[in-house]
């Protein structure tokens, strides 16, 4: 699509300049600028005050050396990023990606929809997102220690409780963020909320490792519901077998859906008479194997090699939760022809531009990630705000309040679609809802 507005043109193509061979990063940036176009006709003083030009520019970029040293004695070297992209509303807020795939482009891609992510949540968090090329995949917890300890040495530099609050991500679980976490407290001398997802006997909140998996479906029963559907009785397809996916499935179940596939990068395993989730817990969380090992403790189900084809799976509902760019045009294709209603993205980025254009034209309820998937920083910033109190809430009294966030999240996008004369499309609505509160503050605030 080209631009109407020639101001978004130029942005658009000085990003492509100055961040060149980074094509996510001009993927989430594009889908940005493109939503804004009815946004600077209303007001001019956001292109006056440079918010796009700067908002596109990260804050301060950190990458470094991550030296270890691997079971064998073989020195090893990884490369570690942190982005810190908007602080315009709050400290810098975002996960951590330890994925072979992690390089300068891929962080900036997450942490520019962080921003707009984060302010949709209603709670006082900038955008930031960090990782490293680094694959805990096969590693022994000795290594995963060692690594994570190179990579706090440098990063605690540049971090703190008010200052940037990394989390978890792809590859970055409850094993990691402990390692970390010792890690900073070590060299720092301080026992502050400087990393979530923390574990519970050490200032986690209850409901964070639940967090976006049930906050994606939260959001995506609000969006059914306004159009009189929900998940009871539903056929569900999900991808990954990680963190989202396996709580996006519990949630699924509590709400009366059947979720039928999963998968993991290898391939996907298809069990019609619906998922057993302990069985993936167990394979996924404890013995941290691949997902085809469940068809040996359900002979019923089957498994199928690659992950392309869990989209041809026939569904009421799909939730791609595993990666960037995991459903293309074709799949999207395919899901609308075989019924399905409503697509929800748990992942960051998981549907192509030209997917995204189907399910818009088809009709399928469409409810993109910074939206549906804000969950998990919700509930992180709320486990930033337990750590200040020095207190904590009960399971049932965080999770009110991630619902309740969810709810509102949906209403801003619809609100603001509606606004802006693209009623239904949320994708639209979540990056102009998104954008107007950072653009205020950044008014606010000057030209920083
Ligand atoms: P996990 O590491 O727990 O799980 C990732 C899952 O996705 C695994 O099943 C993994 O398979 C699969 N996967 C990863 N990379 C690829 C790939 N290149 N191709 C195919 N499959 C892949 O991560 P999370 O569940 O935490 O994250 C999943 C998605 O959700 C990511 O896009 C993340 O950015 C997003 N997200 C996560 C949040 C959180 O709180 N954790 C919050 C908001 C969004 P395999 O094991 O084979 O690699
Ligand atoms: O993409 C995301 O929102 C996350 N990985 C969660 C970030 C966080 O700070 O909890």
């Amino acid at each position: 699509m080209s631009f109407k507005h020639a101001y978004l043109a130029e942005v658009m193509e000085n990003v492509i300049q100055r961040n060149p061979a980074e094509p996510e990063f001009h993927q989430a940036v594009r889908e940005v600028l493109e939503s804004l176009e009815p946004v600077i006709d209303k007001h001019p003083e956001y292109v006056e005050a440079g918010i796009i030009d700067r908002i596109v520019e990260p804050e301060r970029q950190i990458m470094f050396r991550v030296p270890w040293v691997d079971d064998h004695g073989k020195v090893q070297v990884n490369r570690g990023f942190r982005i810190q992209f908007n602080s315009a509303i709050g400290p810098y807020k975002g996960g951590l990606r330890f994925h072979p795939s992690v390089y300068a482009g891929i962080i900036k891609f997450l942490g520019f929809e962080q921003i707009f992510k984060n302010s949709l949540t209603g709670l006082p968090i900038g955008g930031g997102k960090g990782g490293s090329d680094f694959d805990p995949k096969g590693k022994s917890d000795g290594e995963v220690m060692r690594f994570c300890q190179s990579f706090m040495t440098e990063l605690q530099r540049h971090i703190g409780a008010d200052t940037d609050v990394p989390a978890g991500d792809i590859g970055v679980g409850g094993r990691e963020i402990g390692f970390m976490y010792g890690q900073y407290k070590r060299l720092r001398n301080e026992y502050t909320g400087v990393l979530t997802g923390k574990g519970l006997t050490y200032g986690g909140s209850l409901v964070r490792t639940e967090a976006t998996g049930y906050g994606l479906c939260y959001f995506t029963e609000e969006m059914l519901n306004a159009v009189g559907k929900s998940f009871k009785d539903s056929t569900v397809v999900i991808s990954g077998s990680g963190n989202v996916a396996i709580y996006a499935t519990e949630k699924v179940h509590q709400l009366g859906g059947k979720v039928v596939a999963l998968s993991d990068s290898s391939g996907y395993i298809y069990d019609a008479e619906g998922i057993k989730l302990d069985t993936v817990k167990q394979i996924k969380e404890v013995e941290r194997k691949r997902i085809k090992e469940y068809v040996k403790y359900h002979p019923n189900a089957e498994y199928y090699e690659g992950c392309d084809g869990i989209w041809s799976i026939k569904c009421d509902i799909a939730l791609p939760s595993a990666t960037q760019n995991e459903l293309d045009e074709n799949d999207a294709k395919m899901l609308a022809a075989n019924g399905c209603i409503a697509v929800a993205e748990g992942a960051n980025m998981p549907s192509t531009p030209e997917a995204v254009e189907v399910l818009l034209n088809k009709g399928v309820l469409f409810g993109p990630a910074k939206a549906a998937n804000a969950g998990g920083v919700a509930t992180s910033a709320l486990e930033m705000s337990q750590n200040s109190m020095r207190y904590g809430w009960t399971f049932e009294e965080v999770d009110a309040k991630l619902k309740d966030i969810m709810v509102n999240i949906y209403k801003s996008a619809s609100e603001a679609a509606e606004e802006y004369g693209c009623e239904g499309n949320f994708v639209m609505g979540a990056n102009i809802a998104g954008f107007k509160k950072v653009a205020e503050t950044m008014l606010a605030q000057g030209i920083v």
